[in-house]
């Protein structure tokens, strides 16, 4: 006797396509392909009604009023750190600090964190394929303090070379600050891997997880992090709002990065009294509705399940990766073997910006340019690329549109 095959459940775009009114506009009179998510991700109607919700019904300023409204917010604002900290994993919910984005955690962790600690000759050990603000932060501190900064080296595929990395970490590093996905090659590094090699020499590890959270599912316990940042934005929430999470050990440690209203317990001139975690590092109002709606975007992804976004976006790249290698003069940048849904290229003599500049007129956004990553671009030989970058929401169509746009592109220079 046959029985009914168990449920699979089937990943359906169209559905949740419906759930992203932005979708539905259309770009020089042809519908919208949006391919710019590594850049930014399009909001789902529930993360835009709650904002539109809370300012209409809950808002008030957040840990500081007796009244009702006050209240509500704040209910709903530390409800929102919960989301978080069940997201990541996080052991505690005072790990979990909010900030303007990945940018300010990687800031406040170089300020708070180095510069307090970091002297002449120490090293901070970063990799080739980091974003800028996985660079700068770090070389200011450099010039603040005489630290020097180390770089492990990719190789032609965008790997990075692990080697090398053993052989950079020595009794003079005392951070290790990488990326956990590429912006600009797709790249997802073995971070659980690194992390462990760190930790054995006692370099505590910051994970820069911008590009990863939207894609995979993050545990900080069993990465075993000491630092995880990521941006609301990218993950389908709103901008204006990121989270640095930090073991609350080194939190602890760690000095205010900013002064202000919240992070204190008690004020006099001669002294003051900081305020514990996580309020230490959340100096005046923060951005109280962009945090309540990155909670419910945790929970609308959530809802769909990451393995099967995962899932689904692994199936999109892998169709683009074998379009785009049939196109005579397209070279992908980034083909390592474990990559996220980012498709980065270039075409033979026609400059990245002219490539972006034809699709946005089929409707088709992409983004051209260095990605800030210069670096990057430095070492594969490209002043920039021309990247498409996949969620959860786009389809084989939208690569399809993508791959006959590339050949209308050759075409036109052709
Ligand atoms: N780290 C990585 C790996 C990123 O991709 C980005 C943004 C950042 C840090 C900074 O995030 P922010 O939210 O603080 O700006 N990446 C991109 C991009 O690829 N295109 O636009 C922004």
């Amino acid at each position: 006797m046959s029985t009914a095959p168990a449920a699979v459940p089937i990943f359906d775009a169209a559905r949740i396509r419906k759930d992203f009114p932005i979708l539905e506009r259309q770009v020089h009179g042809q519908p919208l392909v949006y391919l710019d998510n590594a850049a930014t991700a399009q909001k789902p109607k529930a993360v835009l009604d709650c904002i539109a919700r809370v300012y209409t019904e809950d808002y008030a300023n957040v840990h500081r009023g007796v009244h009702t409204l006050s209240q509500r917010a704040t209910e709903l604002f530390e409800g929102a750190r919960e989301k978080v900290q069940r997201h990541l994993n996080a052991r505690h919910s005072h790990e979990i600090v909010f900030t303007r984005g990945t940018t300010e955690a990687i800031n406040l962790i170089a300020q708070s964190y180095g510069r307090p600690r970091f002297k002449a000759g120490d090293e901070i050990l970063i990799s080739a394929m980091e974003h800028h603000s996985n660079i700068v932060p770090w070389q200011m501190l450099c010039e603040q303090t005489g630290a020097v900064l180390k770089v492990v080296p990719i190789d032609r595929t965008g790997t990075l070379v692990l080697d090398q990395f053993e052989a950079l970490l020595s009794n003079r590093t005392r951070l290790l600050a990488v990326t956990h996905m590429s912006n600009a090659l797709g790249t997802i590094n073995p971070v659980e891997k690194l992390i462990k090699q760190a930790h054995r020499h006692g370099v505590p590890v910051l994970v820069d997880g911008a590009q990863a959270i939207p894609h995979m599912a993050v545990d900080v316990q069993a990465l075993d992090c000491d630092f995880y940042a990521f941006s609301g934005h990218k993950l389908y929430g709103p901008a204006g709002i990121g989270i640095l999470y930090g073991k609350e050990e080194l939190l602890n440690k760690m000095p205010p990065y900013q002064g202000g209203g919240d992070m204190i317990r008690r004020v006099t001139f001669e002294k003051t009294e900081y305020n514990a975690l996580p309020y230490k590092f959340e100096a005046g109002t923060p951005s109280i509705v962009d945090a309540i709606a990155l909670g419910v975007a945790i929970d609308y992804v959530n809802a769909i399940g990451i393995e099967a976004i995962a899932e689904h976006e692994h199936r999109l790249l892998a169709y683009a990766t074998e379009q785009a290698l049939q196109i005579p003069g397209l070279a992908l940048i980034g083909q390592a073997a474990e990559k996220g849904a980012i498709l980065s290229f270039t075409l033979n003599r026609i400059h990245p910006h002219d490539i972006g500049t034809i699709l946005d007129h089929l409707g088709i956004a992409i983004r051209a340019g260095h990605h800030c990553a210069m670096p990057v671009m430095d070492f594969f030989g490209v002043p920039a690329t021309a990247r498409a970058s996949f969620g959860f929401y786009n389809t084989f169509n939208e690569v399809d549109a993508l791959i006959a746009g590339i050949r209308k592109v050759i075409e036109v220079f052709g």
